[in-house]
């Protein structure tokens, strides 16, 4: 785990915080989440497929199509959101300390071209909440803008084991994933990056 977290524009970013035997024991755990709830190809509002494969656990998942951007108890074939699992659950308190628990961890899959465009979350009922991220697999470049469009950004890379809390003001921030850097990390044994967000969303 890593000491020091370091801020910035209110992400609290935590470099490394799981080790490799960590990251392991996380992947391990999403495996029979990814088993009854497989990833799918969400379709934006507007009819666009995404680059990047999602699925969710917890009481609720996020998900699009046409009918637009929300949460819904089940996965798309019907079946509940599988639970999330204790060692998912262990980093959001250990990095929150919050004794309220999130309803939901989505679970992002990035390919080899997948990207995600620069958004805000905005689905979730209370934003008081912070969202945490945990990144697995192949470094990602993180882009961080500002709570309303354009302006500045500013780009960190994301390496596996890492983690970022979102709270504040930087809970409303526009942000996304502007490449994978394919086949830097052995983690996943087809390659591709893991990204991992507990929310409280309803
Ligand atoms: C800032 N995911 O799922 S994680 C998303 O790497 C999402 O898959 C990216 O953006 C990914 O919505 C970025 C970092 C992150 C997650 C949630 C946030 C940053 C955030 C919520 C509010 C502000
Ligand atoms: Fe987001």
């Amino acid at each position: 785990m890593g000491a020091a977290a370091v801020e910035l524009r209110g992400f609290r970013i935590w470099k490394d915080y799981l080790d490799t035997s960590g990251q392991a024991a996380v992947v391990d755990a999403l495996r029979p989440v990814l088993k009854a709830a497989p990833l799918f190809r969400p379709v934006t509002p507007r009819g666009q497929a995404m680059s990047v494969r999602m699925t969710s656990a917890g009481d609720l998942g996020w998900v699009t199509d046409r009918k637009g951007y929300r949460y819904e108890p089940q996965h798309p074939s019907g079946v509940d959101w599988p639970g999330i699992p204790e060692a998912v659950l262990a980093i959001w308190h250990g990095v929150t300390g919050l004794d309220r628990q999130p309803d939901s961890c989505l679970i992002n899959y990035y390919g080899q071209d997948a990207r995600m465009s620069l958004h805000q979350d905005k689905d979730e009922e209370d934003y008081s909440w912070p969202v945490v991220s945990v990144s697995l697999g192949d470094d990602g470049l993180f882009r961080i803008g500002n709570t309303t469009r354009g302006g500045k950004t500013e780009s960190i890379w994301l390496n596996s084991g890492d983690v970022v809390v979102m709270g504040g003001e930087a809970r409303l921030t526009y942000h996304g994933i502007d490449r994978i850097r394919f086949g830097s990390s052995r983690l996943l044994p087809k390659g591709g990056r893991i990204n991992l967000t507990m929310r409280v969303a309803g």
